[in-house]
């Protein structure tokens, strides 16, 4: 545990919490008893939500899910370090853990689950762009926002984010380029899960972690145990800290794994062993996290159990909230695209909203 030398001695690993709940004391970062217990709410809070997305998939009450389950510490330590008022969120198709632990709500973070363009996020009150399919390609963004904010002097930080997969796109070396050449003031968070759908890490790249590529680029990095919400909320601590104060951008790599299938419309027992799950279930970043803390009697089965009715408490009052949302306006598709819209859309706009009127018979406001 602690801190260790990889790759050549010059990447460093961090562990501080291990799979059966036992704490590296030298290198426990200073954390009071309320951030610990808001970081373990956070995960099961995740992890309901995660539950239920899964059940509403099933039953056809939303779309193609992608599960986070196994993530929750890679999220939540994260997350609680960043700042809702200046901080941009560039997220790619995973990271609804960090978006509700800074409020968004659950009903609209299910909302684009299904199909909803009110999911896409808009207006939250936090700085945050759309979730990127496109694997990669939302890393340049990041390091684009983290330019401007250096340009102009912003005290945030861009959060780009990726899995291990996206790290072979032509996208995130050119992020990573720019990122160290112009001082933005971007982290670059890497889940590496492990798989890409069902590519593992080995097959990804030749290189022993994603954290070691920093080097070539002159951003520092850090690779940390991902299942381990202590190491989590150390290493993103010091590495927005460091942006913060100016200092240009940081790379951290947090190794975790993907508990469930790639998304619902996957099946990961077509390519994993049953025991190479069973590894990771051992490893889960949320019984972990319990197991200190009742050991450290920070938390009893009382506060235990109080967690896990509001949180569930609160997922099912998001799902009535989801399925209370009057339905999509169909005219919202031309919004948010283009600050000038180009005349063929307005053209097609036109023509759905006289089509909508003769089907409704009224009117259409836009
Ligand atoms: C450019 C591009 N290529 C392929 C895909 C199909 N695809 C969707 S997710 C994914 C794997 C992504 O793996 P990773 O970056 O590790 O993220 P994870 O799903 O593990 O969170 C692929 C290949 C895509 N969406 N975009
Ligand atoms: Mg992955």
């Amino acid at each position: 545990m602690g801190y260790k030398k990889i790759f050549r001695g010059e990447t460093l690993r961090l562990e501080i919490l291990d799979k059966d709940g036992r704490i590296d004391r030298k290198n426990m970062p200073e954390i009071d008893r309320d951030h610990m217990i808001r970081m373990f709410t956070l995960m099961k809070q995740m992890r309901a939500f995660d539950e239920k997305a899964l059940n509403l998939q099933r039953q056809g009450r939303i779309g193609t899910y992608g599960s986070l389950r196994g993530q929750e510490a890679a999220q939540a330590g994260l997350a609680i370090n960043l700042s809702e008022t200046d901080d941009w969120l560039v997220q790619s198709f995973r990271e609804h853990g960090v978006l509700m632990s800074l409020g968004i709500p659950m009903h609209i973070i299910y909302s684009y689950w299904k199909g909803d363009e009110r999911g896409n996020l808009g207006e939250h009150g936090i700085k945050c762009l759309p979730p990127s399919v496109p694997v990669g390609s939302q890393l340049l963004h990041a390091v684009g926002i983290g330019m401007a904010m250096a340009k102009r002097g912003l005290p945030g930080v861009a959060v780009g984010f990726a899995g291990d997969g996206a790290t072979s796109e032509g996208d995130f070396h050119e992020a990573m380029n720019f990122a160290g050449v112009f001082k933005a003031r971007t982290l670059i968070y890497i889940q590496n899960n492990g798989w890409a759908i069902s590519v593992p890490f080995k097959k990804q790249t030749a290189a022993e972690s994603l954290a070691q590529r920093g080097l070539a680029y002159n951003v520092p990095s850090i690779q940390v145990d991902g299942n381990d919400v202590l190491a989590v909320y150390e290493a993103s601590r010091k590495a927005l800290d460091h942006i913060r104060s100016g200092n240009g951008p940081y790379l951290i790599e947090a190794v975790t794994f993907r508990m469930g299938d790639h998304t619902t419309a996957d099946d990961q027992s077509r390519y994993r062993t049953p025991e190479l799950v069973a590894y990771w279930e051992e490893r889960d970043p949320i019984q972990r996290m319990r197991t200190f803390l009742v050991n450290e009697k920070i938390i009893s089965q009382a506060d235990e159990d109080a967690i896990s009715h509001s949180v569930s408490e609160a997922v099912d009052g998001a799902v009535r909230e989801l399925e209370s949302m009057p339905p999509p306006d169909p005219m919202t598709i031309f919004e948010t695209m283009y600050a000038e819209k180009p005349w063929h859309l307005k053209e097609q706009q036109t023509m759905l909203k006289t089509e909508l009127e003769s089907m409704h018979g009224k009117e259409v406001v836009r």
